[in-house]
């Protein structure tokens, strides 16, 4: 021996065994949001980040890129599906063409309200369409919802009416259930990422794009489409997603506490959306009254006189959602 006792030896050993098991568990999590710092995700998900490396006694750190730094939302899932990015949130818009049985919250008018789809999400149903996600060939373990509130026209020229949506070009999400629910409406669906919808709007590409408040207003939208028309056709929750190969590497008490903490951000983040919400509401209003009086009130307009037109629930059979629920929606009892 080299003057080293056998007992030192076996406590070098241990400890070897020691560092090497928790470095199996140690991991950092990316975690990527197309949504800039200070929007009601961002900060609910950046609380989490902090959470869970607190309550993991540091074995899980997080790094956190707002704004849209890796991509699009998207390419974030590509990145996520192969492992690079751990953890993202992403809208249901772009998770429908992958995983059809999501679609059901896809669909214009589904929900009557925002209380309403909350009820839904909190419930068996929510839970329903997460593991749907999870056990599909997404590559993607959902874990909690996001409120990504109602989403509601804008355009460059007022809309006061269905009419007047006639031939206006209508940025939506990649998924053609959007397509097919802005032509129904009588526009004309393009598809294209968010990313580009300033520019879009700016050389007239688009004649408007339809999004929620916060994000019409945090995304400078409003600086090219001063127009509101409140359509409310979407009210879509948007799930939290982690890599289904960093999951994979999780101990089962780490699984427990990732769950544990997106389930918590998506009510950190619920008290968030309201607050935001409003005032990004008070702050479009402040904008557009400026210019000529917008926030035209389309919904009961929409709802009542056109969704038998639209043929919703039909929409839905021909992109292969199961019909497992009648539509509308009922709340959950409880
Ligand atoms: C926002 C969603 C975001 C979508 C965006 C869009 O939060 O996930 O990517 O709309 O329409 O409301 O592209």
């Amino acid at each position: 021996m080299t003057g080293i006792s056998a007992y030192t030896h076996h406590f070098m050993y241990l400890n070897q065994i020691e560092r090497s098991f928790s470095a199996a568990h140690a991991l950092e999590i990316k975690f990527a949001d197309i949504h800039p710092a200070g929007y009601p995700t961002v900060v609910a998900e950046e609380n989490m980040g902090k959470a869970l490396t607190k309550e993991s006694n540091g074995e899980l750190t997080f790094k956190y890129f707002h704004g849209g730094v890796l991509g699009s939302e998207k390419e974030v899932v590509e990145q996520a599906q192969v492992g690079a990015v751990q953890m993202t949130r992403v809208s249901l818009g772009i998770v429908g063409p992958v995983v059809p049985d999501v679609n059901v919250f896809n669909m214009p008018f589904i929900f009557r309200d925002q209380a309403h789809m909350r009820a839904v999400i909190d419930g068996d149903v929510g839970d329903a369409i997460l593991d749907k996600i999870t056990q599909s060939e997404f590559g993607l373990v959902a874990l909690a919802w996001m409120d990504g509130g109602t989403r509601n026209i804008y355009t460059k020229k007022p809309v006061r009416s269905l009419e007047d949506l006639k031939g206006m070009k209508i940025r939506v999400q990649g998924n053609p259930m959007f397509i097919e629910t802005i032509n129904a409406m009588g526009g004309n669906g393009i598809a294209m990422d968010t990313g580009e919808i300033f520019s879009a709007l700016q050389t007239g590409v688009i004649d408007g794009a339809e999004n929620n408040p916060p994000t019409l207003l945090e995304h400078n939208h409003f600086q090219n489409a001063k127009f509101y028309s409140l359509t409310g056709h979407l009210i879509l929750p948007e799930p939290i997603v982690m890599s289904k190969i960093t999951w994979d590497k999780l101990t089962p008490e780490q699984q427990t506490l990732v769950k544990k903490a997106a389930k918590a951000a998506q009510l950190e983040e619920r008290a968030l959306w309201d607050a935001k919400s409003a005032s990004s509401e008070e702050k479009l209003k402040a904008q557009f009254d400026g210019v000529v009086r917008s926030f035209v009130p389309m919904h009961s307009i929409v709802r009542i006189d056109e969704v038998e037109r639209m043929g919703t629930p039909k929409i839905s059979e021909a992109k292969g959602v199961s019909n497992i629920m009648p539509f509308p929606m009922p709340m959950p009892d409880k």
